[in-house]
């Protein structure tokens, strides 16, 4: 059901977030207009994400409940996990920096990919178009 390309549309909260991320405001502002767009190909138990944006492009791999790495794009790396809970996709990271727990999810709301986002306490989405 993940399946395709998901182009980001809009943004709620996102700047605080990336804030509470201790990313400088420079930075903020060229993400919130990254033209970020994701590909999700599902198989079963295994992704296979393709990521592209301004700032880079980047083939992901991972398979649910196995832990993997993956750098930010602002090169704050982390190392977790997605699970699967009934239809929403469940992701729990830890930043290598500071041992900080980002948390994320991936669900499918009126045909658009909503991503959610938590760090610190602060909450943020990012809502996709199905190109
Ligand atoms: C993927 O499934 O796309 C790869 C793994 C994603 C891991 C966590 C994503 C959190 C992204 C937060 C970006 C905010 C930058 C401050």
């Amino acid at each position: 059901a993940f399946n395709g390309t998901w182009k980001a549309e809009r943004n709620e909260n996102y700047d605080k977030f990336m804030e509470q991320m201790g990313i400088n405001i420079m930075k903020r502002k060229m993400a919130e207009h990254d033209n970020l767009k994701v590909t999700i190909e599902q198989t079963g138990d295994k992704f296979h994400i393709k990521e592209s944006s301004t700032f880079r492009t980047k083939d992901i791999d991972f398979t649910l409940g196995a832990q993997f790495d993956y750098t930010l794009a602002d090169g704050t790396e982390v190392s977790g996990t997605w699970e699967m809970d009934g239809d929403t996709l469940k992701g729990k990271f830890t930043r290598k920096d500071n041992d900080k727990v980002l948390t994320t999810t991936r669900s499918l709301v009126d045909g658009e990919l909503v991503q959610s986002y938590n760090y610190e306490g602060v909450d943020a989405k990012r809502i996709f178009k199905k190109q």
